[in-house]
C-alpha cells in the first residue's frame, strides 16, 4: 500500500487525538493509502521529543517550516492554537500538502478566506477538523433528514456546555487569550455546534448572538501574577437558516456537572432527532405515526450504520476517538481522489462567518447577516 507521510503541528489535546487517529484508521479500515507518522512539531524540544515516543512518531522536530516543506510530507496536520493556523497552512499549500486543520479554521474570516484561497490556489485537497460530524449517530442523523423523514426542518436547538473554568481561580490558559484562540466558548465549542447546524440543516443566514465575560481577571500559569481574560466565556445567539428553519445555539464553560455536553434537537414537520455526545452511541427519533408515536432509541452500532462495521459487533461500543478516525479515513479518500469531503475549508470560512456575525450582534445589540449566500452544494 502507498504509504503518505504526515507531519503533525501540535503536541497538545488534540495532537494527542489526531494522532491516535492517524495511527489506528488503516489497522481498522481498508485505507487507499496508509499514513505514516513521520514528524511531529512542536514548541518545546523536551515535551515534543516525549510525545513524539509516547505518541508514535518516528521524529520530532521544533521546525515546522522545514517540516512543511520536505519532500516525504504529504499532509499537513494543524493541531496548534488558532493564531498559528493561516501561516502554516499558507505554507503547507505553498508547499504542494493537503492540509487539515483543527477548528475554527482561523481567527478572523479575512484568516479564513485567505487560507482558503490558498489551498485552492495551490489545488491540495484540504479538510477541517469538526470531528463530531462522523460520529456514527450523527451520521444516522443526517441520512434521516436526508432521506426527509423528519420532514421539512423548523428547529435546531444546539448546546454545548463545560464546568472547566467555573473556577475564578483555573489559570488563564491561552484557550481565554484574543490573541491566541480568536476567541472562548464561541470558536472552541459553540463552533462545533454550528458547524453541526450547517451541516444538518443548512446554511445559517442571521444571527441574534450574545457573549459574557463573568471572570475577567485569572491567575496566570506557573505564576503569582494575573493577566485578563480577554474572551467569552459564554456565547448564545438566535439564528435564522436560508431553508427558513430557525434555531438557537449556546456554548458556555461555567456550567456545574456539564462536562462535554454536546446535544442538538432538530424539529420537522414529520419527526423529530436528538443527539447527546455523553451517550453518543444513541440517537433518539421520533416520527409521527399516530397514537403509538413516540421517541425511540436508535443504538448506533449496527454493521449497517456508517463507519461501524470496520469496528466490533453491534453494541459494543465507540467513543470520541473514534469520531477523529472516520475524519482521518476521509480525509484520507479525498487524498486518494473520492473526495471532497466536508468541512473543507469553504466551511471553515462559512463557520468562522457565522461566528463573526455573533460577535457583531453581540456588540451591536441587534440582529446581524452572516453574508452567507443562499445554500451550497459542496463536499460530502
Ligand atoms: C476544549 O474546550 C475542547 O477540547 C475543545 O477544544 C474541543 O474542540 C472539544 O471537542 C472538546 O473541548
Amino acid at each position: 500500500m502507498t504509504k503518505l507521510g504526515i507531519a503533525l503541528i501540535g503536541t497538545g489535546f488534540m495532537g494527542r487525538a489526531h494522532s491516535n487517529a492517524w495511527r489506528q484508521v488503516s489497522r481498522f479500515f481498508e485505507t487507499p493509502l496508509e499514513p505514516e507518522l513521520r514528524v511531529i512539531c512542536g514548541r518545546n524540544p523536551e515535551t515534543t521529543r516525549e510525545a513524539a515516543n509516547k505518541l508514535g512518531w518516528l521524529e520530532h522536530s521544533t521546525d515546522w517550516e522545514t517540516v512543511v516543506r520536505r519532500s516525504d510530507i504529504d499532509i499537513v496536520d494543524i493541531c496548534t492554537p488558532g493564531d498559528s493556523h493561516l501561516p502554516i497552512a499558507l505554507a503547507a499549500a505553498d508547499a504542494g500538502k493537503a492540509v487539515f486543520c483543527e477548528k475554527p479554521l482561523a481567527n478572523s474570516v479575512a484568516e479564513a478566506e485567505h487560507m482558503r484561497d490558498a489551498v485552492v490556489k495551490a489545488g491540495v485537497v484540504h479538510m477541517l477538523c469538526h470531528n463530531y460530524r462522523r460520529a456514527p449517530a450523527v451520521m444516522l442523523a443526517k441520512q434521516i433528514i436526508d432521506e426527509g423523514r423528519i420532514g421539512r426542518i423548523r428547529h435546531f436547538r444546539g448546546t454545548y456546555l463545560q464546568d472547566w473554568i467555573v473556577d475564578p481561580e483555573a489559570p488563564r490558559v491561552w484557550r481565554l487569550e484574543k490573541a491566541k484562540a480568536g476567541s472562548g466558548a464561541l470558536g472552541d465549542i459553540a463552533s462545533h455546534s454550528l458547524d453541526l447546524a450547517r451541516f444538518l440543516v443548512g446554511e445559517i443566514s442571521e444571527v441574534a448572538g450574545l457573549l459574557e465575560t463573568f471572570i475577567a481577571e485569572r491567575p496566570l500559569p506557573d505564576s503569582s501574577q494575573t493577566g485578563p481574560v480577554d474572551v467569552d466565556d459564554a456565547a448564545l445567539a438566535l439564528m435564522r437558516f436560508h431553508c427558513g428553519a430557525i434555531g438557537s445555539v449556546e456554548g458556555s464553560r461555567f456550567c456545574p456537572g456539564r462536562k462535554n455536553y454536546n446535544r442538538f434537537e432538530i424539529n420537522g414537520s414529520e419527526g423529530s432527532l436528538s443527539f447527546d455526545l455523553e451517550r453518543m452511541n444513541e440517537l433518539e427519533f421520533y416520527a409521527e405515526e399516530g397514537p403509538r408515536s413516540g421517541f425511540r432509541t436508535i443504538l448506533a452500532t449496527d454493521p449497517s450504520h456508517p463507519f461501524v462495521q470496520a469496528w466490533w459487533p453491534p453494541g459494543h461500543i465507540l467513543g470520541y476517538e473514534h469520531t477523529f478516525t472516520h475524519t482521518v479515513l476521509d480525509l484520507l479518500r479525498a487524498v486518494e481522489g473520492s473526495g471532497p469531503f466536508g468541512p473543507t475549508f469553504e466551511d471553515g470560512v462559512a463557520n468562522q462567518r457565522v461566528l463573526d456575525a455573533i460577535e457583531r450582534s453581540s456588540d451591536a445589540g441587534t440582529w446581524r447577516s452572516t453574508n452567507i449566500q443562499g445554500p451550497r452544494e459542496g463536499a460530502k
